[in-house]
């Protein structure tokens, strides 16, 4: 993507997210309407809803020929990533939008031809930005975000994982992956997967796991991770499918093989 071309996006992009944000910000203490989606635990709110179809009426006013993959629906249905795509999480961490008001971020990815060119998280409680445009470095606000350390051991890790990896589940033996917990520093679940990778790329954390994310959960982060040389792929060390769901491991690359190799090959199940 030409460089003029980008920079204006970047600009337009944020300038939305802030705009966004207020109307987040105005409407969050009001009584929320809230429904459920695949499952009780899987919430959406009419703010979910007005702040994607809030960007997707900006994108195609202003760049009618750009396409839009949303969460909440309102953009295009797509099955390639030709051209330039807009990848939408309204509200990353809607349950903690629901219940704490804080650890909720808005994440677009914007891809060109499939390749991630613009990330950009914001956490609107802490009036955090995380941005990256490829090959120019990561920042939070003006911050530039160091490269991520090479000496690093697991031992010494941070983990980002839910329970739901020592529950009994459909990917990886729990007993393989207790083994896992108790040989790192320690783990945490913030209940945001942008929010998670922001930390990666901030080197706070040193690996996050997920059992299965989507595209607009991921796009953004990816961008911003790999700037710092972070890594991203599925569980299994391969590319990940911009449109397809999958479990998904974002680290530091000091410890995706021994995490890899060590635990999660040893403990995969056959799907
Ligand atoms: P969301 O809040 O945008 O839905 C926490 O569980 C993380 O996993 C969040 O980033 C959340 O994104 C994501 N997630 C993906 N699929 C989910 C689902 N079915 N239910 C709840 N969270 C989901
Ligand atoms: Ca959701
Ligand atoms: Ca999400
Ligand atoms: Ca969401």
């Amino acid at each position: 993507m030409e460089k003029i071309i980008r920079d204006n996006i970047f600009q337009q992009a944020i300038k939305w997210i802030y705009e966004a944000s207020s109307m987040i910000r105005e409407k969050m203490n009001d009584p929320l309407h809230i429904e459920t989606k695949s499952n009780p635990n899987d919430l959406v709110t009419e703010i979910d809803q007005a702040t994607e179809k809030f960007f997707v009426n900006k994108i195609r006013s202003t760049y009618p020929n750009h396409f839009i993959l949303g969460e909440e629906g309102f953009g295009d249905s797509l099955d390639n990533l030709t051209g330039t795509v807009w990848i939408i999480d309204p509200i990353d961490g809607t349950t903690n939008f629901v219940h704490q008001k804080s650890n909720f971020a808005i994440s677009i990815g914007i891809y060109y031809n499939g390749v991630g060119e613009i990330g950009l998280i914001y956490d609107v409680k802490r009036d955090v930005l995380y941005h990256a445009k490829k090959g120019e470095g990561a920042y939070k606000n003006k911050v530039k975000l160091t490269p991520l350390k090479r000496d690093l051991t697991l031992e010494k890790s941070i983990i980002g994982m839910n329970h739901f990896w020592l529950c009994h589940n459909r990917l990886v033996d729990e007993k393989v992956m207790e083994k896992f917990v108790r040989t790192v520093r320690g783990t945490r679940s913030y209940g945001s997967a942008a929010l998670e990778f922001a930390y990666i790329a901030e080197g706070i954390l040193d690996a996050y796991l997920t059992l299965n994310l989507a595209p607009w959960d991921i796009a953004a982060g990816i961008v911003i991770v790999n700037e710092v040389g972070g890594v991203t792929t599925t569980i299994d060390g391969e590319s990940v499918h911009m449109l397809k769901q999958s479990p998904i491991l974002t680290c530091n690359p000091a410890i995706q093989e021994i995490i890899i190799k060590n635990y999660i090959t040893k403990g995969r199940k056959v799907t």
